[in-house]
């Protein structure tokens, strides 16, 4: 059975988010207040069909995949690059990887104790976040 992250989970800690953020050549100003955001995950899952956002004040990110079909995705208010997504389950782990200009980049979520994780990797930078279910 793949894991269920169906839900809204509201950001608790970040290790590296900033270093993540330099690695994708995000300009200053726009790190510092991407750094303080309060950002909230809403997970939709319809079987291996997915949409994750990202939600919080200052901008919205938001993804629809299927599990196993390489997608075009354009990071939009990011970095705003084209990359090559493709999403799968690595055990209970949902992992994409981003091919494109930026070596090494990808992303994991898993449910461990509750929390929900995500691991951003751009490059040699690896940023952890912590989110708790909101009521
Ligand atoms: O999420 O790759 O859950 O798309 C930050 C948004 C989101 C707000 C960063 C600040 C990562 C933006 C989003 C300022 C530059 C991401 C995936 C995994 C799904």
């Amino acid at each position: 059975m793949a894991t269920d992250f169906s839900g809204n989970w509201e950001l608790e800690r970040s290790d590296n988010f900033e270093d993540y953020l330099k690695a994708l050549n995000i300009d200053f100003a726009t790190r510092k207040i991407a750094c303080h955001l309060h950002q909230t995950k809403v997970f939709i899952q319809d079987g291996d069909t997915i949409t994750i956002k990202t939600l919080s004040t200052f901008r919205n990110y938001e993804l629809t995949f299927t599990v196993g079909m390489e997608m075009d995705e354009h990071t939009k208010g990011l970095d705003n690059r084209v990359v090559k997504s493709l999403v799968t389950w690595q055990g209970d782990r949902l992992v994409c990887t981003q091919k494109g200009e930026k070596a090494n980049r990808g992303w994991k979520h898993w449910i461990d104790d509750g929390k929900l994780y995500l691991e951003l990797t751009c490059e040699d930078k690896v940023c952890i976040q912590v989110f708790k279910r909101k009521e």
